[in-house]
């Protein structure tokens, strides 16, 4: 196995000159610890930009700023300045982040953003490509570089690649709205897995694949080409042991090597065994809700004025983005909201806010986490939330009440917080009194399942899921996939009916001539159908057969003034040129009268199910049932059958929603067969949309051209997605 490649916007290590010297910082985000475990373990090259623009670096650092970046097995991006603003603070952080997080007013749709967007996101694929051996994973990261997997994929069709986005994917209809939709969705299907923190977000993304790519997604697979994808959700953790064994050790501290922070946090508790501090850290983002937070405080602090002097909040907002409009404008606001409530409540001896804007170090952080009783984590918008997961963490004696926004992916996996909704003041100010009044046993019993749950699973586990997904993905064997019928290929298919001397169709009907029906004998073929087999069977040369696993009595009726070749009960019965019925297998029917009475036990106990008598097989119907109960019979139905029928000479069909019970020696590709080899057929051609025509693309000739209705597993060499395209590409044959 080959070397693991992970890209992303940062590099885990942030790089400062200062005096002609290169120091290397770890970064300590999610995303940074996150993956630590992966790019520590074996091979493993991490390629970003290193926070340095162009400009920024002497040109006679250059060597020594890659050697700095190797010792820490990165290797980085070169950007200029405009690069870095045109792809990061401009498409990436104007756009794309407000979109995604469902602040449409705020995105900008720049066509020049979007031109540096694409340029950056090919030097980063370039990169890649530099580095990559076939036989290496690729680990694509975030939002900033979605249409690196399909460049990626262009120049090296089987390499493995992964993508995760950190965010949320939202719905179609803000998806919709980002000129360059497509484009970006392409971009991420050039890996083979996608991965998303939530099932909501995946739902999303694959309901606008669907939309504005009209893919065929089954289950989380998505169908492209000749490739299938595959999306799933994988819910990202943090580095559990890390953030309890920091609290651990700063417990152990005697008071005097506290940190001043901790020191002044206890001093303050200390004065008022009573009092209870709030706890809200965030980049200053608005997606983080931070000045709804603080207008729904001065409602709380209305609403419930016993607490007053009580109670007190203490926000770290860690800067971010400030080059873009739109966090100075928020910088400004929490700044006059934080004053406007410290001015009306505050007293001699009691500020209510305490607010610091800058980041802290980890020490510190974990102080936060340590000393305050309650988090409160209110972002409007929020892919996941570390934040949440690592104050929990924290909580050694398992107090602590966490409030959680049920906006943020984390209130999916953190159901034992307190939810809320982020704008409704009434439910947080309601929330805020309920987490003040907590019994500390209640605060044990929540905090015990979400330190269980956090603790199993660890961001190295979510590390590790994700590559032994990426990695199963590419083991998979997809040989079954055909391919799409393309107007290139029908072509070909066209030119080669037209210039062959003797030709063979077989055509299934139902699922593929005509649509099922509630009642199957309704399901009977309108004049457009007639008016296009009249055509094709009026051809000189050409040998048209209808194959059906349907009984003989409703193919005469439907097609015997016709006089069309017919193969009917999977190839029981023949009938050429309008002449009676014979038949073309000798077929057993005494097993009847035993299998019959398991299927009435099974149309009994499922409401909706039927058994249609045939002369030679029994079909159960369960199209009208409940779906999913239906196909839970089915299954059952499956194994009672299998374990009856032993050695028989019986064979169990399983159709499109419907099971049949024939003889082994009767299928289609049998009867097929039988009939390709009475001439010398140049052309031959068999189209179907289920299990039951799977016989004939497999007994077949290699030569014959295969084509299954719809995106299934099968032996058909090409698939057309409807009924509609099965009759155009008949009618092509002939009009
Ligand atoms: C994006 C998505 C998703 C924060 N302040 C300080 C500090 N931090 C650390 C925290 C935490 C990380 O930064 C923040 O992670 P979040 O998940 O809360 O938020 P985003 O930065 O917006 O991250 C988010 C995440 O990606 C991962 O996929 O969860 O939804 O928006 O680890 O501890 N660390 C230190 N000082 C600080 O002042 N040392």
């Amino acid at each position: 196995m080959g070397k693991t490649i992970i890209i992303s916007n940062r590099l885990p290590v942030q790089l400062q000159i200062s005096n002609g010297e290169i120091t290397a910082i770890p970064s300590v985000g999610g995303l940074a610890t996150g993956m630590k475990s992966v790019h520590s373990g074996g091979d493993s090259l991490w390629i970003g930009w290193s926070g340095l623009t162009d400009e920024d670096i002497p040109e006679e650092l250059g060597p020594k700023i890659n050697e700095a970046l190797a010792d820490h097995g990165s290797s980085k991006v070169n950007l200029t300045a405009d690069e870095v603003d045109g792809f990061y603070y401009g498409f990436s952080n104007r756009t794309i982040w407000p979109l995604f997080h469902y602040f449409m007013e705020y995105s900008e749709f720049e066509l020049d953003s979007w031109n540096i967007y694409k340029k950056v996101n090919q030097k980063f694929a370039d990169a890649i490509l530099e580095a990559a051996d076939d036989d290496d994973t690729i680990w694509v990261h975030d939002y900033q570089l979605m249409l690196v997997p399909q460049m990626v994929r262009e120049k090296k069709p089987d390499i493995s690649i992964g993508f995760f986005l950190h965010i949320p994917f939202p719905s179609f209809e803000i998806f919709r709205t980002l000129p360059w939709r497509e484009e970006i969705l392409k971009g991420l299907l050039g890996s083979d897995l996608i991965g998303f923190h939530t099932y909501d977000y995946e739902r999303h993304f694959l309901s606008s694949v669907r939309r504005l790519l009209g893919l065929e997604v089954s289950f989380n697979d998505i169908y492209l080409d000749d490739r299938v994808i595959k999306v799933d959700s994988f819910p990202m953790g943090i580095d559990y042991k890390k953030f309890s064994e920091a609290a651990k050790e700063s417990e152990k501290h005697d008071p005097k090597e506290q940190s001043e922070l901790l020191q002044r946090l206890n001093n303050h508790k200390n004065a008022d065994p009573e009092a209870k501090f709030f706890l809200s850290i965030d980049r200053l983002d608005y997606t983080k809700g931070i000045a709804k937070r603080l207008n729904a405080f001065e409602y709380f602090l209305n609403k419930y004025p016993r607490y007053k002097e009580k109670v007190r909040l203490i926000i770290l907002a860690v800067p971010s983005r400030s080059n873009v409009p739109q966090y100075q404008l928020l910088k400004r606001e929490i700044d006059e909201l934080v004053g406007r409530i410290n001015g009306e409540f505050s007293t001699v001896s009691w500020t209510p806010i305490w607010y610091f804007y800058r980041s802290m170090p980890f020490e510190n952080l974990i102080d936060l986490y340590t000393s305050c009783d309650i988090a409160w984590l209110t972002p409007i918008r929020d892919g996941m939330n570390l934040v949440a997961k690592e104050y929990i963490a924290t909580r050694t004696d398992k107090t602590g009440v966490l409030i959680l926004s049920e906006m943020a992916g984390s209130a999916n996996e953190m159901n034992e917080a307190l939810l809320i909704n982020p704008n409704n003041f009434e439910q947080i100010a309601d929330a805020l009194k309920e987490a003040i009044t907590m019994p500390k046993e209640e605060q044990q019993q929540r905090n015990r399942l979400l330190q269980k749950r956090l603790e199993r699973y660890n961001v190295e586990k979510w590390a590790n899921d994700f590559m032994n997904s990426l990695l199963s993905q590419k083991e998979k064997d997809f040989s079954y996939v055909s391919r799409r019928l393309s107007v290139d290929l029908m072509n070909l298919i066209i030119a080669d009916y037209k210039t062959s001397k003797k030709r063979l169709l077989f055509i299934d009907y139902d699922g593929t001539l005509a649509g099922f029906h509630k009642d199957p004998q309704k399901a009977s073929p309108d004049d457009e159908l007639y008016e296009l087999l009249d055509r094709i069977d009026a051809q000189e040369h050409t040998d048209m057969y209808l194959i059906s696993g349907r009984d003989k009595e409703t193919f005469s009726k439907w097609f015997m003034p016709k006089k069309y070749n017919m193969i009917v009960e999977h190839g029981v019965w023949i009938s050429e040129g309008g002449e009676e019925f014979r038949m073309l297998e000798n077929v057993k029917k005494d097993w009847m009268e035993k299998i019959q009475p398991v299927l009435e036990s099974f149309v009994d106990r499922t409401p909706g199910s039927f058994i249609e008598e045939k002369n030679y097989s029994l079909a159960w119907h369960y199209r009208n049932t409940d779906p999913d109960f239906g196909q839970k019979r089915a299954n059952e139905l499956n194994t009672v059958l299998t374990s009856l029928i032993g050695t028989d000479d019986l064979s169990v069909l399983n159709g499109n929603k419907v099971m049949e019970i024939k003889s082994s020696n009767v299928n289609k590709g049998r009867a097929a067969m039988r009939i390709f080899a009475q001439d010398d057929y140049e052309f031959v051609f068999a189209i179907g949309d289920d299990w039951t025509d799977e016989f004939m693309f497999q007994e077949l000739p290699e030569t014959a051209i295969t084509v299954k209705v719809g995106r299934q597993k099968t032996q058909a060499k090409y698939y057309v997605d409807s009924i509609k395209n099965v009759r155009a590409l008949l009618g092509r044959f002939v009009y």
